[in-house]
């Protein structure tokens, strides 16, 4: 935004300046349309090049310094759960230390259509690499102020959720270095698998090297036409860094902003210290005119299903008293059934006596 007005301001006032000595010099008629009709092209140029030069700032969906009255005012646009507490530097979502389950949540449920989100954040803690988590989320859901066990938010979300990762639970897996940034879509019915650290129901990720760094880490969530596109600008370089890029992906509207932490057995300090919403002006295509309004979350060439009914089946503990209880069934109804059939034999050798 602030570079476009820069080089907008530049070309009109120059353009003024340049009509003034034109008209002083007595050369208006000529000059000043073959003028007009470059400055036209030029700016038309610009206004094509990327959407990025359109954005607004939406104040209502930001989170950003000083953090007066919030949670507690009723003019405040955003609400803290759990342990999240505000400083003059940051709001802190846990502290370092174990078990602790914090939160923000917009107030207002948000209606743009083109949106994109810059957070920036900070984790650190005392914890050796691998002996710190669980790391922060970032959601736009129907719900909103639920604790809960995924990253300090309720399971069985509807929405999107972002995901810094800061803690390998799946073992298995060596090859993806942590912490790792992924993102997932749902509907309600699914849930977010931590023992897996969300692998199957992620659309992609990245690996993001974020905690205990002395420069500004950064996340950019961006949404325009259904296309999901995180970036990560965590080097200090002040750089974006691609990390997904996923088209097909349906959300709707009037859902909520939030941030989340949690710590386990491992903690961190999860610092959030701003979170900045743009609204995207971008051209309108005759295909978004047709789609049909949203109502749930769903992703192009992916079925979001409960994995831990799908997947897991029957437990062992479960199919073991099953077998149990039918075999103590079949031996009670043959007794029943012996005792029965004796009775029913010696009443009939009486009757013949
Ligand atoms: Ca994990």
């Amino acid at each position: 935004m602030a570079a476009t007005m820069t080089k907008k301001d530049l070309v009109w006032r120059s353009s003024t300046l340049f009509f003034d000595i034109v008209y002083c010099c007595g050369m208006f008629s000529r000059i000043r349309w073959i003028f007009l009709f470059l400055f036209f092209t030029v700016s038309q140029c610009w206004s094509d090049e990327a959407y990025e030069r359109e954005e607004f700032l939406k104040r209502e969906y930001s989170l950003m310094k000083p953090y007066q009255g919030l949670g507690s005012s009723s003019s405040s646009h955003w609400d803290l759960l759990g342990t999240a507490m505000i400083t003059t530097e940051h709001v802190r979502l846990t502290p370092d230390l174990q078990s602790r389950q914090g939160a923000v949540w917009s107030r207002i449920p948000c209606y743009l259509r083109h949106w994109e989100l810059q957070i920036h954040f900070k984790i650190h803690g005392q914890g050796k690499k691998n002996l710190n988590g669980d790391g922060l989320a970032l959601w736009f859901t129907k719900e909103r102020m639920q604790i809960g066990s995924v990253f300090g938010n309720m399971d069985l979300f509807t929405g999107l959720g972002v995901f810094v990762d800061t803690y390998p639970n799946d073992d298995k897996h060596q090859e993806r270095v942590f912490p790792y940034v992924s993102a997932m879509v749902a509907n309600g019915s699914v849930k977010y698998d931590h023992e897996l650290d969300g692998r199957p129901t992620e659309l992609g990720g990245c690996t993001a090297i974020v905690r205990n760094q002395n420069h500004d880490t950064f996340l950019l969530v961006r949404y325009v036409h259904r296309r999901l596109t995180i970036m990560t600008n965590i080097d200090g370089k002040q750089e974006w860094r691609d990390c997904v890029d996923r088209p097909g992906v349906h959300l709707p509207l009037g859902y909520y902003f939030g941030a989340s932490s949690l710590t386990g057995d491992l903690s961190d300090n999860h610092d959030l210290i701003s979170l900045k919403l743009y609204e995207l002006t971008v051209p309108h295509s005759e295909q978004e005119e047709e789609e049909e309004e949203v109502t749930i979350p769903s992703v192009d060439n992916m079925v979001i299903r409960n994995v831990e009914i799908e997947d897991q089946g029957m437990s062992g503990v479960t199919l073991f008293f099953t077998i149990i209880f039918s075999v103590l069934g079949c031996f009670l109804l043959c007794v029943v059934g012996i005792v029965v059939y004796s009775r029913w034999k010696e009443n009939r050798r009486k009757r013949f006596y």
